[in-house]
């Protein structure tokens, strides 16, 4: 892993957001997301098959919970003000994903 790579920063769009894709396919693709602190941010996820137990995300610390209809987007706002990690789940917390703020 480079230094570039340990550094690296979603994209900001044309609205000062930074906006991340989770592909759910069985599990959470990526299943670490960074993003930036102090500049707001946009989750999203599309869920492309019935692999695993992954109709429901949910995630108590950043407040929002879903249903994932297979192929379509459900996106998310999430608070960057505070540095820190922050689980998002499955309905029965099998499988885990995590924010990364810094
Ligand atoms: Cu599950």
């Amino acid at each position: 892993m480079g230094l570039f790579d340990r550094f690296k920063k979603p994209a900001v769009n044309e609205n000062g957001e930074q906006v991340v894709k989770v592909i759910v396919d069985g599990g959470y693709k990526p299943e670490t997301v960074h993003l930036a602190k102090g500049v707001p941010a946009k989750l999203v996820f599309e869920r492309v098959s019935d692999k695993g137990c992954l109709e429901v995300v949910h995630s108590p610390q950043m407040g929002f919970e879903a249903n994932l209809p297979l192929n379509q987007e459900v996106t998310f706002d999430v608070k960057t003000d505070q540095a820190g990690e922050y689980g998002f789940a499955c309905g029965m917390d099998m499988f885990k994903g995590k924010v990364v703020v810094k």
